[in-house]
């Protein structure tokens, strides 16, 4: 909780890019977006200053939830191999085929950047992995089967943080994000003090804080289906898309772009 890894700034008189994707959802993924994103990552962006980031909730882990009904009988009925460990291997391989696909735009694993969300944390939490015999847990062990060590996949628990450090703008916290309701940017603000990139609300929004110099929060869109079946119809604020982050030694930029009629906009509503 609260660890910091420091993402290093870009060499002297250089841009370097990241294109920052959460809140995909694995089977609610909108595959076709996240495909837009790249495509015009890789017009903009030379391959050497390409870095990419999965803020967290890249796979759904609904069965592990303790909101599914079935979760606690199934656990107390020990059902790992014909329940538990296929739903998660369907998962996983999701996961890394998504990883060998954002291989190809980035020059090596270690541009690819994996934060934890609350869902992938159910993986890990106690009332579930302390009644998981030890020949299953490596099953969910996300560090493990997403080969993060092989890869060389730079890689943050839930609640951590990646930092971007800057000489004139406010430095940039990256993390998935844990507030909800009204009040979210100033939560998640108050919590580090400086600026702030997260997911978690599946919502597009920004503000300024007082700081010097200025602080930013901004809150990172879904690239997932905007009515998935959990939601029943109800009416939300969810918004579809995914951020640039553009740095060199002196600032940072971020673009939060949403996706509509299945085309991006920038922030200011600019097709780009
Ligand atoms: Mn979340």
């Amino acid at each position: 909780m609260d660890k910091r890894t420091i993402i290093d700034k870009p060499s002297v008189g250089k841009t370097e890019s990241y294109l920052l994707f959460s809140d995909l959802h694995s089977f609610d993924c909108d595959i076709k977006g996240v495909q837009k994103f790249l495509d015009l990552f890789k017009k903009n962006v030379p391959k050497v200053r390409r870095n990419i980031i999965l803020n967290g909730d890249i796979i759904d882990v609904p069965y592990l939830s303790t909101h599914d009904s079935r979760f606690k009988s199934l656990l107390k009925a020990q059902a790992f191999e014909d329940h538990f460990i296929p739903e998660m291997d369907a998962e996983i391989d999701w996961y890394n085929d998504l990883i060998e696909k954002l291989g190809e735009y980035v020059t090596d694993y270690n541009k690819i950047f994996i934060t934890l969300g609350n869902h992938e944390e159910r993986c890990t939490r106690p009332g579930f992995i302390n009644k998981t015999p030890h020949m299953y847990r490596p099953s969910f062990d996300l560090e493990y089967r997403l080969h993060v060590k092989k890869r060389g996949i730079p890689f943050i628990d839930y609640n951590d943080y990646f930092l971007m450090k800057a000489n004139r703008s406010a430095n940039l916290e990256i993390t998935h994000g844990t507030h909800c309701g009204t009040t979210h940017l100033k939560r998640h603000f108050d919590d580090v003090h400086t600026s702030i990139i997260y997911g978690h609300t599946h919502q597009a929004a920004m503000q300024t804080f007082k700081g010097t110099p200025t602080c930013t929060v901004y809150n990172n869109p879904c690239l997932s289906n905007l009515d998935p079946s959990y939601m029943g119809g109800r009416i939300n604020n969810w918004a579809k898309g995914a951020s640039f982050i553009n740095r060199t030694r002196d600032h940072i930029f971020v673009n939060i772009c949403q996706m509509q009629d299945n085309e991006i906009l920038d922030q200011y509503g600019n097709r780009v």
